[in-house]
């Protein structure tokens, strides 16, 4: 089978569950239809001659065994964001089956083992943690972080994590990894705008996620004069404001995202008495992210006040940009200029697993274009041309790497 009917095989198996009546993906983890996706990865691993199993937290873990010592991973995220795409997290997972599986086709076994992982949990849309896969794959996991933690309906993270089968690991032992290449898609324009077929990533943006409750007072919409409100969501309007011309005007790649916000009550005539509300903040180099950061947090606490609003800040993922590793940068872009593939050297401006990665083991990421540069939404699509070029790309640094 060629390499997009390959894709296309194990796209249509994986992307079954979660699967929404428009289109796309909601696979949040720990939930029915993670555990049923992460199983039957398990069996079509094992039908590539792969030994797969678990770890104790629900990573997934194909192994194919060299004759020599040594290992060389690949793998990507399996859960998703709430009504997301196909392809984020997921065509990592694809990449690396189709990549392993003409490996051995081709060249039998390996030298060096090679290793697909199908991490757990990367994208904190259910639960407000982030990379709990990968972070357990490498030993710095926190339990006690998340030993208390709650999804948008109450639901507890342990109880999820046991009722599907799984626990916390008890040691902080790294498994062993090796080196890591990250196949994924862009999420951003840059390649399509510069028409480019592949993006070689050089380092991934720092992160700043923040959960803000704002507190005034619920009051008669009608007999409370605007004088005398302590309005929840204007506070929270005037930080929406603030917080975004200052992104815009401090710096052209810096991002600031406010996706969710909760009115309370949440009713047409009582003034809100509260709001519930997200900030995303990023950046790839570290100091410009820390000065907006805290002009953010200054400026958020002198608005309330103003407003005779009372604030908690709850700053809960807080990840320094993270450099590829040198050498295997040089692979990709070797191995890209050998197949004759235009490439882009660029950073991501999304998070990715391989940061957790880079801080271990020597890693590196392959970008493919996202059509429109649309991700985190139903309607992501990259041309199967543009999927089979960043498997060819995967597959040839596997097999200088392994064989
Ligand atoms: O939000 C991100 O950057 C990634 O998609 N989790
Ligand atoms: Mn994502
Ligand atoms: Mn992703």
């Amino acid at each position: 089978m060629e390499i997009i009917e390959q894709i296309k095989h194990y796209e249509k198996i994986l992307s079954a569950y979660g699967a929404l009546e428009g289109g796309g993906l909601t696979r949040l983890l720990y939930t029915d239809e993670w555990l049923e996706c992460q199983k039957r990865l398990k069996e079509e691993m094992e039908k590539l001659g792969m030994k797969a199993a678990f770890d104790e937290v629900g990573n997934l873990f194909g192994l194919i065994e060299g004759s020599e010592e040594g290992v060389v991973s690949t793998g990507s995220h399996i859960d998703t964001v709430v009504r997301g795409g196909n392809l984020d997290g997921q065509f990592g997972i694809v990449g690396g089956l189709v990549a392993i599986k003409n490996l051995l086709e081709k060249y039998g076994r390996p030298k060096k083992s090679l290793q697909l992982i199908s991490l757990a949990e990367e994208e904190g849309s259910r639960f407000p943690t982030v990379f709990w896969g990968s972070k357990n794959v490498l030993g710095l996991q926190d339990n006690e972080a998340v030993k208390d933690i709650k999804d948008s309906e109450g639901l507890n993270f342990v109880n999820e994590m046991h009722r599907c089968g799984f626990d916390f690991k008890k040691d902080s032992k790294a498994r062993e990894v090796g080196s890591f290449v990250e196949l994924h898609i862009e999420q951003g324009n840059l390649l399509e705008k510069l028409n480019k077929e592949i993006g070689v990533i050089n380092a991934i943006t720092g992160q700043k996620r923040y959960r803000v409750k704002l507190r005034g007072q619920a009051n008669h919409a009608g007999t409370t004069r605007m004088e005398y409100r302590k309005d929840a969501a204007y506070g929270y309007a005037l930080i929406v404001k603030a917080a975004i011309e200052k992104a815009i005007e401090m710096d052209p790649i810096l991002v600031c995202t406010f996706g969710s916000v909760e009115l309370i009550p949440n009713t047409v005539n009582v003034v809100p008495g509260e709001c519930n509300f997200s900030i995303d903040c990023r950046h790839p180099q570290g100091q410009v992210l820390d000065e907006f950061a805290s002009w953010l947090e200054e400026t958020m606490v002198q608005i309330a006040e103003e407003k005779g609003l009372e604030i908690e800040i709850d700053k809960w993922m807080d990840e320094r940009p993270v450099p590829m590793d040198e050498k295997m940068i040089a692979l990709l872009e070797n191995t890209a200029k050998d197949l004759g593939l235009n490439y882009e050297l660029m950073h991501s401006g999304a998070g990715h697993d391989s940061q957790i990665f880079a801080e271990k083991v020597p890693t590196a990421m392959i970008f493919v274009p996202s059509i429109g540069g649309i991700s985190h939404n139903i309607n992501e699509a990259t041309a199967y041309e543009d999927q089979a070029r960043g498997c060819l790309l995967l597959e040839n640094a596997l097999y200088k790497l392994s064989y």
